[in-house]
């Protein structure tokens, strides 16, 4: 193993530390060979893996461009301003924090900028559809704030405007949060604004699941709507693992002063640079072409698993993802996932409304679009994956059916190569 102190003289990772390379292209070779249908996945291009992975990593740069802490940001200046221009385009906003670490964390900053401990938020219940930072209480959100949640019709499994009025007239939130991690359908941002302008809350979109598809024009925007705006960079986005704010410009400095020095310090400079790749990627038309045909994925999906026999809570998708009730096929999803693992087709057990089962077993799975299709499948292919869920689950008790289904699978991913030339064997 080298030790030498000159990065130019280092062995590569392979020499350098085998135990973790070798983990490497297994992961590599797992991604290259499964069907990844986890919907907050992505596969990101070569040029954001680049920049992820330079020496941008060695520097700090506390601050905004131009009011850092540190000398010699010049450099890092440029890529955080090309980054925050680059975002605006993308979504039309008035201002934009390029600097958070990931969505928990852009949610923490944005509430802190806006409320106060023991405030009242309100958000999505998160066994139907919500996320743990919308207001659970094992997460900040939960511990920091008084929350109120709003669910969904248990007649159609939508979020019903009416009970969002009902609840924030009762309880008078400081802040609404309109969002999700399981919800399929198609946020309603104005109504959402109409109930908050109602009761004087701020209203915060967190639109992690769908940014890429509101970037492309294919879901409704909350922009002009919200009072704030955050998201994930890393799901149907397809940048590297991380956040960001955006917003009215009055938001603007209550924002980087929760970010830094509230939250965070130095930014990770390597990711805002693979951010302002993938947000550079996100502007040219291909990835408008790529963002519907993730719906359109998604929507056969959904059309060919109902023929099989499943049931797609609220009867379909207008997204890149869905939830599937398996309650009609006779099979948890705890067991769902599990065999479907077997075979190399990752997704993730998920309860569904009203769910009876624990979220520990659960009625349902979560599944999605954003992956595969940017691996280049489409229509047939999904086709061809209905079919594989419906077999595994079908065969979940016969190992040789199932090892045949795994060879399927991976005979169909490899029509799609992903990172192959990352592999040595
Ligand atoms: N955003 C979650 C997901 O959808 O997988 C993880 O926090």
């Amino acid at each position: 193993m080298s030790a030498s102190a000159v990065p130019s003289k280092n062995a590569p990772l392979s020499e350098a530390d085998p135990e973790i390379y070798g983990l490497i292209q297994k992961e590599t070779t797992r991604q290259e060979y499964g069907l990844e249908m986890i919907p907050s996945e992505n596969f990101v291009s070569e040029a954001v893996l680049e920049a992820n992975g330079s020496v941008l990593t060695n520097k700090y740069a506390e601050g905004l461009p131009g009011k850092r802490y540190y000398g010699g940001c010049d450099v890092v200046d440029q890529i955080e301003e090309i980054a925050r221009e680059r975002a605006k385009q993308l979504f039309g906003c008035e201002f934009v924090n390029v600097q958070p670490h990931s969505g928990a964390q852009a949610n923490q900053e944005a509430y802190e900028s806006v409320i106060q401990m023991g405030d009242t938020i309100m958000g999505l219940r998160l066994d139907q559809g919500g996320h743990l930072t919308h207001g659970h209480p094992v997460n900040f959100s939960g511990r920091n704030y008084k929350v109120v949640a709003y669910g969904v019709r248990e007649s159609d499994q939508q979020i019903d405007p009416d009970e969002v009025m009902a609840m924030a007239k009762e309880h008078r939130p400081k802040l609404i949060i309109a969002g999700a991690s399981a919800y399929s359908r198609h946020f309603d941002f104005a109504m959402f604004r109409r109930v908050a302008d109602e009761v004087g809350a701020i209203l915060l979109a967190d639109i992690a699941h769908y940014a890429g598809l509101v970037a492309a024009g294919e879901y409704p925007s909350p922009v002009p709507h919200c009072h704030l705006v955050t998201t994930t960079t890393h799901k149907t986005l397809r940048g590297p693992r991380s956040g960001l704010i955006m917003g009215k410009q009055d938001y603007a400095k209550g924002v980087n002063r929760s970010v830094f020095p509230g939250l965070q310090g130095g930014p990770h400079m390597q990711t805002i640079a693979a951010k302002a790749v993938a947000f550079g990627e996100a502007l040219r038309p291909e990835f408008k072409t790529y963002a519907r045909q993730v719906i359109e994925n998604a929507r056969t999906l959904a059309q060919e698993l109902t023929r099989h026999g499943f049931k797609i809570v609220t009867g379909g998708t207008d997204s890149h993802m869905m939830l599937v009730d398996l309650r009609p096929v006779g099979v948890t999803g705890k067991e769902a996932q599990h065999t479907l693992d077997e075979v190399g087709l990752t997704l993730n057990k998920n309860t569904i409304p009203f769910d009876p089962q624990p979220p520990t077993v659960c009625s349902g799975v979560r599944l999605g679009t954003p992956a595969i299709t940017t691996r280049g499948m489409g229509k047939s292919e999904m086709v061809t994956i209905a079919g594989f869920i419906r077999d595994a689950i079908q065969n979940r008790a016969d190992p040789a059916k199932l090892r045949s289904i795994a060879d399927d699978i991976r005979s169909l991913s490899s029509k799609f190569p992903l990172y192959r030339h990352r592999l040595v064997s």
